[in-house]
């Protein structure tokens, strides 16, 4: 397998490191999961990516999901620019924000009201203060691995970056925070019966990841989020689902349709703003009217609605719709999914996939099925490096930790599924020598 040529992204990371902590603006970049230093990117289109050395590589990270259109699809630059022209960035609201609106509202029936933000931290974190504002009760439930952003209370036992690092709990966080965060095992409804009757009318939410995505994708078992809406309806607790991930990705209505389980309150993002910055977060009309101005539960940002993301967001919304995109998204997947079981098979690896429409993970693991955060952690991180690096090697660019998920993208083709198979043959009969 030929050695990668990473001179200049070597070069870039040391200079980087002089100003950005840890050379990145975000951590799970810094590839430290996978032995190796950060690629820099010089461009992407369609469903590659090329670093700073000229490599091509067929991208599974996506910009961690908004690119399901593939990089610089030509319709939402043509909409950006058109957008751009009339100014970046109002501080007023605009007809634009009442159309991405009513959309997610048509899109997703259980989001009567949505506020617009620029990340799915602010919105997490505002669902939040809200669902504390609405119920005036502290304590907040969520599951052992999933991510919902880097704001205190949820960096509490979280997945994706903090996971990779085996960070389950940041530095910083206050243990009062922590205190008022109830962490719970994944699949475990048990847990979450007890739970609610320890802390009895004192629990103002439970937020999940209804697929969770950030330790791996996680198959939600049968009954568990019909079982967390009938108890969370029962104690009269908000049920958020932070959709971020599956939102507009396992379908277009999300997990929520997908899996039939309507919350109080979603948080979407990423796919949402089609590769700019941009976080809603809504639901019941009911909670929602406690938002200031008209309510007591304050919340605001400069660039909430910005017009350009608000652009990006409903000509990437509206290309999903008229393309048809999820059959064919599905089935391309499935068969990247199906290759992959059958590479493991042959060449007797003790790996598993799991997947969830175009959302899946490949864990080294001697388990048929991983349920939950410690299934997870139990997985054999260095393998998953060796695989990465080779993957690489190759030109197959698959998300750098285990605690995290791959995507792909309408631009993805069969002939890229049949090289990322052939490749990952070559790379597990290594791992296996
Ligand atoms: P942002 O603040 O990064 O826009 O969204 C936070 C967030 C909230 N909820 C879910 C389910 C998420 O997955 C995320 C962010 N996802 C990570 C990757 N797993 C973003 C990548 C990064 O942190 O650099």
């Amino acid at each position: 397998m030929k050695n990668l040529s990473l001179k200049k992204s070597k070069v870039c990371f040391e200079q980087a490191k002089k100003f950005i902590p840890g050379g990145v603006n975000s951590p799970v970049r810094a590839f430290k999961a996978v032995g190796m230093g950060p690629l820099f990117i010089k461009k992407a289109s369609g469903a590659y990516i090329y670093d700073v050395d000229n490599n091509k590589y067929l991208d599974y990270v996506l910009s961690w999901g908004p690119m399901i259109l593939g990089h610089a699809d030509k319709g939402v630059i043509k909409a950006v620019k058109q957008a751009l022209e009339k100014g970046s960035s109002f501080g007023a609201p605009t007809e634009k924000e009442i159309e991405l609106a009513r959309l997610i509202n048509q899109i997703y029936p259980s989001v009567e009201k949505v506020r617009l933000t620029s990340s799915g931290t602010e919105s997490a974190m505002s669902a939040l203060r809200l669902a504390r504002g609405y119920t005036g009760r502290q304590k907040i439930i969520k599951f052992q691995g999933c991510y919902h952003g880097h704001f205190d209370s949820l960096l509490v036992e979280a997945g994706s970056g903090s996971a990779t690092f085996g960070v389950p709990s940041s530095a910083g966080v206050n243990k009062s925070f922590a205190q008022d965060t109830i962490s719970l095992p994944f699949n475990d409804i048990n847990k979450v019966k007890e739970a609610v009757k320890q802390h009895k009318n004192n629990i103002a939410c439970v937020i999940v990841e209804p697929i969770p995505a950030n330790m791996g994708v996680i198959l939600p078992e049968q009954g568990f989020l019909k079982g967390l809406r009938e108890i969370t309806r029962k104690n009269n607790i908000v049920l958020i689902f932070d959709e971020v991930i599956t939102g507009f990705r396992v379908a277009l209505g999300g997990a929520q349709e997908f899996l039939g389980v309507k919350p109080d309150l979603t948080i979407l993002g990423k796919i949402l703003g089609g590769g700019f910055p941009i976080g809603a977060f809504g639901g019941k009309r009911e909670i929602m009217n406690l938002l200031s101005p008209d309510g007591p539960v304050y919340q605001g940002g400069t660039l909430s609605g910005n017009p350009v993301a608000v652009q990006a967001g409903i000509t990437t919304i509206k290309l999903l719709i008229k393309n048809k995109i999820y059959d064919s998204l599905n089935e391309l997947s499935s068969s990247l999914e199906l290759g992959l079981k059958e590479v493991i098979r042959k060449t007797a690896v003790q790996a598993t996939v799991q997947r969830a429409g175009s959302l899946f993970t490949l864990f080294f693991t001697d388990k048929k099925i991983l349920k939950n955060y410690d299934d997870v952690r139990r997985c054999d991180l260095p393998r998953f490096a060796g695989f990465f690096r080779k993957m690489l090697k190759q030109g197959i660019y698959l998300a750098p930790s285990q605690f995290e998920a791959n995507f792909i993208s309408v631009k993805h083709a069969y002939r890229d599924i049949k090289n990322t198979l052939k490749a990952a043959e070559s790379a597990l009969g290594e791992l296996k020598r």
